[in-house]
């Protein structure tokens, strides 16, 4: 049981009967259920006979295959969580004591430490030059091993993959007190207001450090979401911004300095902030609780898959932007979503 998931509605909790193991030769396509999104639990008293997650235990760079990695691009994509029991790139046990050793009441410690592969800084801790250097360098290590993991495991990516931040959170997630939009313990898909994706998805690689587990919930996936509450949170308004964004877009790409935001992602911003608004949705929706264990590593597309963290400490995580150009399902991206609902281009 530890290793797989309470199923919650409205507050009654069901057992999960097993994990689905695909440590299988045969492609996972073939081996699933397809609409994940369909899945309801219905009754309290009922055994769920669901899954969280998508263990995958076969996993190593040498015998990995074509086939395999396009069929964990599927799955992503089609919003359903890949795990592994232990980090599945090398870590070693001195980095991970590392960080255990960071206390969170230490005031070198921000938030959460971030690293930025792409430019190679540090953000977030204010050690001195020896410490930082410290951390500059593990969180580079790790952030290196899972880009080549990533690359290995989900190769149709490989060449287009756009790297975005690291971070390691060091903090109870229990208790926190933050301000609402940026509380982590209320469902929501992740949007970034500084980084517009144009209808690119939101892949990240989480790693619970940690002696406990971490706790997340989850609901429907984004496109029965979308299907419910898109109209209601505005789409139709700001689908009709996306004329003149496109304008803006073409003068942006050639030099001239002005805001470029999508309609889609002015629509993910917002959808974001509106789903830790609305209480109704937040304690009346379908969860799904999932406990990832200690040394547990998971995959998921946070801008598909409505997710909140209720608690646990000491997570590393690795964020990537996949373009719309690499995506094995296209169809089924939050963009291809909204723009049936909307009937209207967001990202030209
Ligand atoms: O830290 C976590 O486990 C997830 C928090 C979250 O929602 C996020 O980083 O977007
Ligand atoms: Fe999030």
């Amino acid at each position: 049981m530890d290793s797989c998931a309470t199923i919650a509605r409205y507050g009654h909790r069901l057992s999960a009967t097993a994990c689905l193991d695909l440590d299988s030769r045969e492609p996972m396509a073939d081996k699933l259920r397809d609409d994940y999104n369909t899945r309801r639990v219905t009754m309290a008293t009922q055994t769920a006979s669901v899954t969280p997650w998508i263990q995958i235990s076969d996993y190593s760079p040498e015998n990995w295959t074509a086939e395999r990695a396009r069929a964990c691009c599927d799955r992503l994509e089609s919003n359903q969580i890949l795990f592994f029991a232990r980090p599945p790139f090398p870590f070693s046990g001195t980095d991970r004591a590392y960080f255990l050793a960071q206390k969170s009441s230490d005031s070198r410690l921000h938030k959460n430490v971030s690293y930025r592969p792409a430019s190679d800084v540090l953000r977030g801790f204010g050690g001195d030059d020896r410490s930082s250097r410290l951390m500059h360098d593990t969180m580079r290590n790790y952030s290196l091993q899972v880009v080549g993991f990533v690359k290995n495991l989900l190769t149709p990516y490989a060449s287009k993959l756009q790297l975005d931040y690291a971070s390691f959170r060091p903090i109870e997630e229990e208790g926190r007190d933050l301000p609402l939009h940026k509380r982590n313990d209320l469902l929501h898909v992740d949007a970034f207001p500084s980084r517009p994706t144009r209808g690119g998805r939101i892949l990240r690689v989480f790693t619970n450090i940690s002696e406990k587990a971490r706790v997340w919930i989850t609901t429907d996936r984004f496109p029965a979401l979308a299907e419910r509450f898109a109209r209601e949170a505005g789409l139709p308004k700001i689908a009709a911004t996306s004329g003149w964004r496109g304008v803006r877009h073409l003068l942006h790409s050639v030099g001239v300095p002005i805001p470029d935001r999508s309609a889609y992602d002015e629509f993910m911003l917002y959808f974001h902030d509106w789903l830790k608004e609305n209480s109704r949705f937040q304690s009346e929706c379908v969860k799904e609780q999932i406990d990832f264990p200690p040394m547990s590593t998971w995959l998921v597309y946070t801008d598909g898959v409505p997710h909140a963290v209720l608690s646990g400490q000491y997570a590393l995580e690795q964020t990537f932007i996949v373009p719309r150009e690499a995506l094995v399902k296209p169809q089924v991206s939050p963009i291809r979503v909204l723009e049936e609902l909307a009937g209207a281009v967001l990202a030209g």
